[in-house]
């Protein structure tokens, strides 16, 4: 009977001590990218990410204060005045007035003071006001289509083909062979760091949301109408995502991958994609869309990435 008692506190104390070991890995591993046992979210690389992620510990330590507060309360109740000690209930206490207006009064100042700083960045996500370069992004059944406004550079992208034989081959990936496994495409996203990057998003059959983690936001994409968002990207890398809407039976296959460059190094792939013989960059043909380029221009990214991974970069063929 004992022995049951006190693993039962171990296991409640075991669960109260999980946002703690949410709390150490914020500076563990790379902040960019998930890893195993990742408990808490991960800060990412723009602003907005880390506007949610600042906001999303302030509320997690209030729910803790909370927690700890409420199940402490509890605990000592159930522990000092149990039945075995001869404690006698109070059948005349109705209620107080004093401790229902503190605990009325109390959750409204948390609430309202978690709302001001929660309203203004949620403001900022949405003021594309200032950007420096659009891209439209444009949800198919099932890939993306990348329109670099204003420079005439367009292309799809879409799962890379060894992960499509994979996954239909019936071997079973593992971590080590295949660490991006379904996170691969044959065109990435490529984009400059440092630049306010205006997303204008839509779709052509079905609604599908483009989400990339590290930008820290998703946007549906829906046909006929045209979503926006904004990402100033801080540093050189590769971001996966995925599409986050539920759009017909392969909506698990296709990735995004947006691969952020120094702007020197942008602008060099920019022209070298501008100096391709104008290959019609219609979906239903990806093949046709310089797969060499970018992977080719990419490279030196990848030395300087965090979450690099040399594997995807040489595509080409
Ligand atoms: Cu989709």
């Amino acid at each position: 009977m004992k022995a049951g008692r006190i693993k039962q506190w171990a296991a409640g104390l075991t669960a109260l001590a999980l946002p703690v070991l949410a709390f150490a890995q914020q500076h563990a591993g790379d902040p960019t990218s998930p890893h195993p046992w990742q408990l808490n979210m991960r800060r990412g690389v723009t602003q907005i990410s880390h506007n949610a992620y600042d906001a999303h510990m302030i509320a997690l330590w209030i729910c803790v204060g909370i927690g700890i507060l409420v199940f402490g309360a509890m605990a000592i109740a159930m522990f000092k005045f149990r039945k075995s000690r001869g404690a006698v209930p109070d059948v005349d206490f109705t209620h107080s007035t004093k401790l229902e207006v503190l605990w009325t009064v109390i959750p409204i100042v948390l609430l309202v003071a978690m709302a001001f700083p929660a309203t203004h960045k949620l403001i900022n996500n949405y003021d594309v006001r200032n950007s420096e370069m659009t891209v439209k992004v444009t949800g198919y059944q099932w890939m993306w289509k990348y329109d670099y406004l204003g420079e005439g550079v367009s292309m799809t992208s879409r799962l890379k083909r060894e992960d499509d034989d994979l996954r239909q081959s019936g071997r079973v990936p593992t971590l080590e062979a295949d660490p991006h496994y379904l996170l691969q495409v044959d065109n990435e996203l490529v984009v400059p760091i440092d630049t306010k990057i205006r997303f204008v998003i839509t779709a052509d059959d079905v609604i599908h949301a483009w989400w990339v983690p590290s930008l820290g936001w998703k946007q549906d994409a829906i046909p006929g109408l045209i979503n926006e968002a904004w990402a100033r990207i801080e540093q050189p890398g590769i971001y996966r995502g995925q599409c986050a809407e539920l759009c017909g039976k392969d909506h698990a296959f296709m990735p995004i991958v947006v691969r952020a460059l120094p702007k020197a190094e942008y602008q060099q792939w920019l022209a070298a994609q501008k100096a391709q013989p104008a290959a019609a960059p219609a979906p239903a043909s990806p093949a046709g869309v310089n797969p060499t380029a970018p992977a080719a221009n990419a490279e030196p990214a990848t030395a300087a990435a965090p979450n690099s991974d040399a594997t995807t970069a040489p595509v080409a063929g």
